[in-house]
């Protein structure tokens, strides 16, 4: 089939096969839409189908990170650890795609190119290389993290041994043995992958530009009395699950109080007490850790502490040292990542102050020096947020391009809707907590709003919905204010588009799953107040 060819007419298009986009099918299809998803994947999972890199896991608990829309799933999907790895995940991204019955309407290896607002017919006209589809609305459930960034170094093409990003890994899995490997980066999916490969390969060479402070995970085989007791009260502590700002629970309660305000013992045992535990729990032991700078200090200058006394060559150790704000970037968890470069075989080198030069054939050269490998692994992450919707070539009203719309950062209204692009939705878009939670409750709260609202337009007799402008300009100042409120802003992070150059930096997720939660119930019960309904 060509990219001429009407592949389909339908009431709604999802676009993306990971967990927003089967859910939001499967929510469709119940509430009675004709609904197809196109995926650019061979698979489902989204994220998990992607990115395979040895080590690649959930930093979120495995109970949490799951579905909560089927009791009967929940009860029997059995989770083996206490945070997933990619291949148990995606087994459970399948399950639920075979359950549900949810691949007959799935078009995989379709990748959107187009996606054009037809004012005179309502409709959408997406152009997919395989096709085209028009439907009255589209649902855009592509993720928040799902186009790679890829650096361009001088003389890349030239290198003479295989090159992988974390990303977009291949299928197939990697023999690093006796191979000399060379990692770019240290974001998450460095951290999580530099110790498994430095495990099989003879030589690591890791490249850093920024340390990043990390906390240990503390993985284990989940106990099974432990999930047995989630399962006899899954309900309940889905509902305190939705009611803490990231919609998660930690291991030991998060607490209010202020960091700087904490006695040195008091200090000290909480830290370790949570350090001990892992996991994000650590980032809660004190209320004001992403809102005071003392505090974060305090809390940064702990885990700089442990790092000193982790890593045995003080000059690695002052290189692993991160000097900026914690929790400011997206937190990372690790298992014996600082670890790792005790051993022989790993080497750091500090990129910062001299970027990498080139990369030649035999490896990688920085400062003049040439650092041999067999491999390149590009751990250099997501064009994040915004970097997929715009790839999709995406025009609304009178031809208004989105890229021209976002030109100076993404607007929407409630992460949910564009002005000027009636009948599209973003789950988990920009303006809306997305990444800065666990993302399937979040996922799940956007699916649900949506497949209501659509019922509401059926009910009505409308045919489109539209954000207001006015609506989007006071939404995207309440993101800002509220980020301005946090010390979030302060850093290069990918949260503000800071790591593509180029992109303008605006800091895109909201702070605050709870108040975030009420402004879109009460948006819906309000007459679905500052949208455009007709
Ligand atoms: P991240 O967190 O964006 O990390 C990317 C890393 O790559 C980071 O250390 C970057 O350094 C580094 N990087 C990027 N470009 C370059 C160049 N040109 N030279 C050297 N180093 C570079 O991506 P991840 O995939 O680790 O994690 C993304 C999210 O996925 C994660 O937060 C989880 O939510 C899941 P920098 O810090 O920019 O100096």
């Amino acid at each position: 089939m060509s990219s001429e060819d009407v592949a389909g007419v339908h009431d709604v298009v999802v676009v993306g096969a990971g967990f927003a986009g089967m859910f939001m099918l499967h929510r469709l299809r119940e509430l009675g839409f004709d609904a197809v998803v196109v995926e650019r994947a061979g698979g489902v999972g989204g994220t998990w189908y992607w990115n395979r890199y040895p080590g690649a896991r959930c930093d979120v608990e495995s109970m949490q990170y799951s579905y909560s829309f089927d009791p009967q799933l929940e009860q029997e999907w059995e989770w083996s650890e206490r945070y997933s790895g990619q291949p148990e995940i995606l087994r459970y991204a399948n399950h639920v795609a075979d359950r549900y019955d949810l691949r007959r309407d799935i078009r995989f290896d379709t990748t959107v190119e187009q996606a054009d607002w037809d004012d005179e017919a309502r409709q959408w006209l997406l152009l997919t290389d395989r096709g085209v589809y028009r439907a009255r609305f589209v649902v855009m459930a592509t993720g928040c993290l799902s186009t790679t960034n890829e650096p361009v170094f001088e003389g890349a093409q030239t290198f003479a041994g295989a090159t992988y990003h974390t990303g977009s890994w291949p299928h197939e899995g990697v023999d690093f043995g006796g191979q000399s490997v060379a990692v770019i980066g240290t974001g998450s999916s460095a951290i999580q992958a530099i110790p498994v490969i430095a495990e099989e390969c003879a030589a690591l060479t890791v490249f850093q530009r920024t340390p990043n402070y990390s906390v240990p995970a503390r993985n284990q085989p989940l106990d099974p009395a432990e999930q047995a007791d989630w399962k006899a009260s899954y309900r309940e502590r889905r509902a305190e699950m939705l009611d803490q700002r990231a919609a998660m629970l930690q291991r030991l309660p998060d607490s209010e109080d202020l960091a700087k305000e904490a006695t040195e013992d008091e200090f000290a045992r909480r830290m370790e007490e949570r350090w001990a535990v892992g996991g994000f729990t650590f980032y809660r032991g004190y209320g004001d850790i992403v809102f005071d700078a003392e505090s974060n200090e305090r809390i940064a200058a702990f885990v700089r502490g442990k790092i000193a006394d982790i890593v045995d060559d003080p000059e690695v150790a002052a290189l692993l040292t991160p000097h900026n704000t914690i929790a400011c970037k997206r937190p990372c968890l690790d298992t014996r990542y600082y670890e790792t470069f005790n051993q022989p075989h790993v080497r750091l080198v500090d990129v910062s102050q001299t970027p990498i030069e080139r990369i030649c054939a035999a490896g990688v050269v920085v400062d003049g020096q040439e650092y041999p490998a067999d491999a390149i692994v590009y751990a250099t992450g997501f064009d994040a947020m915004t970097g997929t919707l715009l790839r999709m070539n995406i025009t609304g009203r009178s031809g208004r391009r989105l890229a021209d719309h976002w030109d100076a950062g993404p607007r929407t209204y409630l992460g949910l809707g564009i002005a000027g692009f009636p009948n599209l939705f973003t789950v988990s878009g920009p303006g809306s907590p997305s990444v800065l939670t666990n993302m399937i409750p979040s996922i799940e709260q956007h699916v649900e709003w949506i497949g209501r609202c659509l019922v509401e337009l059926r009910e009505r007799g409308a045919a489109t919905i539209e954000a207001e402008p006015d609506a989007e300009a006071s939404w995207v100042d309440h993101v800002n204010a509220v980020a301005d409120l946090t010390l979030y802003p302060t850093c290069n992070s990918w949260y503000l588009g800071a790591n593509i150059p180029g992109k303008t930096r605006v800091f895109m997720p909201l702070p605050g799953f709870p108040p975030y939660v009420e402004v879109c119930e009460d948006v819906a019960a309000d007459n679905y107040r500052g949208f455009a309904v007709a």
